[in-house]
């Protein structure tokens, strides 16, 4: 079942990073589509919630040095 979730991101500084940090999102299992707002420090995901989960979504941000916040 597709669900669209916005989390906070860490560590962005650039459009480039905005840049890196959409399409590593657009590639982790599940995803249909994504969007990174840099004024917002904040990343919505559409994705398939039985094809991934946050704490997988965080994983794939922090493995290019940024990070997803996900709640505790
Ligand atoms: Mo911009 Mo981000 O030059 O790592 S791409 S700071």
């Amino acid at each position: 079942r597709l669900t669209r979730k916005t989390f906070p991101v860490t560590g962005m500084t650039c459009a480039g990073c905005v840049v890196s940090v959409e399409s590593m999102l657009k590639t982790a299992p599940g995803v249909k589509d994504a969007g990174v707002n840099l004024a917002n420090q904040s990343a919505w995901v559409e994705y398939d919630e039985e094809q991934n989960t946050p704490a997988g979504l965080q994983k794939v941000v922090q493995s290019i040095g940024y990070d997803l916040i996900v709640d505790a």
